[in-house]
C-alpha cells in the first residue's frame, strides 16, 4: 500500500482516539480502562424470569443460554416440571451473568409482595414477566410491586409461534403459500399485541409495553427489540455487559459489539504500554502482553468465536461445529491465544509503530509521549488489537451466515 495512504489512515484513527480521549488525562484513561476490565471480569448481572406456571419461563431461560430443553444442565421444562424455588443458571461464556428461573406466580399461596420477598427480589437487576396467554392481575400486581421496589420489568408474551401456526391451519394456508403465510403471521401478531395491550390497560397499566417471542427462534418477532430496550435502560457498564453476552441475532448485534470493543481496545492498548511494562526482546517496544492476550480472548468470546460459543451455536442450529469453524479465516481458537501468539502478532504489527514515527504520534496525541517508545508501542499494540477486532467481526459475520444457511439434504 502507498505509505502516504497508510499515514493518512493512521492519522484518521489517531484523531478518533484523540476525540475519544477528550480532555481526560492519561492517568484517568488508564484508571478507567483498568476499572472497565475489572468490571467486565467481575460485574454480576442477575436477570429474573417470572410469570405464571407453564408460561414458558424455563424454556426462555434455555433459549437465552442457547440450550435445548433436554440437554444436561438445561432448565427442566414441561407440564410436570414446575420450578418451586428460584433456580440459578449461568450464562455459558460469561458466568457472572446469571439467569434466574423463578417459581410460577399466581398459585394463591403468596401475594405479589410476599412472592418478591420469597424470591429475594433485591438480588435481581431486572425482571421479565412471561405470559403465554392473556396477562392477569397476578402479572400486573407483580409488575406494580417490582416498580415500587425501583426495579425494571418487561412483559413478554411467549409461544406466539403456536398462535401463528394455528391460524395458518385454521385458514388452510399451506407451506407453499409463503406470501399468504407472511400476511397471516403479521395479522396474528397484531391481534396478540392489541389483545395484550388492551388487557394490560384494563388491569391498570397506563402505557403497556409487551414483547412477543417464541422460544424456538429468538431472532424472530420482538426479541431483538426486547434486547435493545433492556440494553438502553441499563446503566453504562451493565449495558456493555449485556451487549457483550447476548447472542448475535441480527447484523446490528455485531455492530453494537464492535462499537463496545472499539472503545475498549484503545484504552487497553494505552494501559498495556504503561502498567507492568516489560520491554519485549527483539522488539523496540514495551507492552504488558497479559492485557493484550486478555483483550484478544475477550473479543473471541464477545463475537461467539470461542469453542464454547461455537458449540452452542452449532447445537442451536443443528449443524456440526466443524461446519461453522470451516468459515473462520483469521481468528485462532481460544486455546491458541497465548503470550507467544501475541508476541508473533506484535512482531507483524511493529511496522505500524515504525511507520507512524514519534512526531506524527505526538502531533496527534501529545499525551502519548509519556509512554514507552514515545507512543510507538501504543500504535503497535493498538493496530494489533484493531486488526484482531476487524478480523473477528468478519469471521463472526461468516459464522452467522453459515449458521443461517439451510441445512444440506442428506
Ligand atoms: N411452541 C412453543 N412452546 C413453548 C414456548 N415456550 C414454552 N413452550 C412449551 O410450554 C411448556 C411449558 O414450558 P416451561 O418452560 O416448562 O414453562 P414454565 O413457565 O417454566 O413452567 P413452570 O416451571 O411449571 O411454572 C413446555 O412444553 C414448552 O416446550 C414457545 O415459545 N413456543
Ligand atoms: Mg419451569
Amino acid at each position: 500500500m502507498d505509505p502516504a495512504v497508510i499515514i493518512e489512515a493512521i492519522k484518521k484513527d489517531l484523531a478518533e482516539v484523540k476525540a475519544a480521549l477528550g480532555k481526560k488525562t492519561f492517568e484517568a484513561v488508564s484508571a478507567e480502562a483498568q476499572q472497565q476490565s475489572n468490571l467486565l471480569n467481575n460485574i454480576t448481572l442477575e436477570i429474573a424470569i417470572t410469570g405464571r406456571a407453564g408460561a414458558g419461563k424455563s424454556s426462555f431461560v434455555n433459549a437465552l443460554r442457547g440450550m435445548k430443553d433436554k440437554e444436561k444442565g438445561a432448565a427442566p421444562t414441561g407440564v410436570t416440571e414446575t420450578t418451586m424455588v428460584p433456580q440459578e443458571y449461568s450464562h455459558p461464556t460469561f458466568p457472572k451473568v446469571k439467569i434466574w428461573d423463578l417459581p410460577g406466580i399466581g398459585t394463591n399461596e403468596f401475594n405479589a409482595e410476599e412472592y418478591l420477598t420469597k424470591v429475594n427480589f433485591k438480588d435481581y437487576d431486572f425482571f421479565i414477566i412471561i405470559s403465554s396467554e392473556r396477562f392477569t392481575k397476578d402479572d400486573t400486581n407483580l409488575a406494580l410491586e417490582i416498580q415500587k421496589n425501583k426495579k425494571k420489568f418487561y412483559y413478554v408474551r411467549s409461544k406466539v409461534d403456536i398462535d401463528i401456526e394455528n391460524t395458518w391451519k385454521s385458514e388452510g394456508i399451506s407451506e407453499e403459500d409463503t406470501y399468504e403465510r407472511m400476511q397471516s403471521e403479521k395479522k396474528t401478531l397484531d391481534i396478540i399485541r392489541k389483545e395484550c395491550y388492551d388487557k394490560l390497560k384494563e388491569l391498570g397499566e397506563s402505557s403497556p409495553r409487551v414483547f412477543l417471542i417464541s422460544r424456538w427462534d429468538l431472532s424472530k418477532y420482538d426479541f431483538p427489540l426486547l434486547q435493545e430496550t433492556i440494553e438502553q435502560e441499563q446503566d453504562k457498564i451493565k449495558r456493555d455487559v449485556l451487549i457483550m453476552c447476548l447472542p448475535i441475532l441480527t447484523k446490528d448485534s455485531i455492530k453494537k459489539k464492535k462499537a463496545a470493543m472499539e472503545s475498549l481496545i484503545w484504552k487497553n492498548a494505552m494501559v498495556s504500554c504503561t502498567v507492568g511494562l516489560i520491554p519485549l526482546p527483539f522488539l523496540s517496544l514495551g507492552c504488558d502482553i497479559g492485557i493484550v492476550v486478555w483483550t484478544m480472548s475477550h473479543i473471541c468470546k464477545v463475537f461467539g468465536l470461542d469453542e464454547d460459543s461455537l458449540n452452542i451455536l452449532a447445537n442451536r442450529v443443528g449443524k456440526p461445529v466443524e461446519e461453522l469453524k470451516s468459515v473462520i479465516e483469521h481468528t485462532p481458537s481460544t486455546g491458541m491465544i497465548t503470550t507467544e501468539f501475541a508476541v508473533s502478532l506484535l512482531k507483524r504489527s511493529v511496522m505500524w509503530g515504525a511507520i507512524t514515527g514519534a512526531e506524527l504520534i505526538l502531533d496527534c496525541i501529545p499525551v502519548l509521549g509519556s509512554l514507552y517508545g514515545g507512543g510507538s508501542s501504543f500504535v503497535t499494540t493498538f493496530y494489533l488489537l484493531k486488526n484482531f477486532l476487524e478480523n473477528a467481526v468478519k469471521d463472526a459475520e461468516k459464522v452467522q451466515a453459515k449458521a443461517a444457511e439451510p441445512k444440506r439434504r442428506k
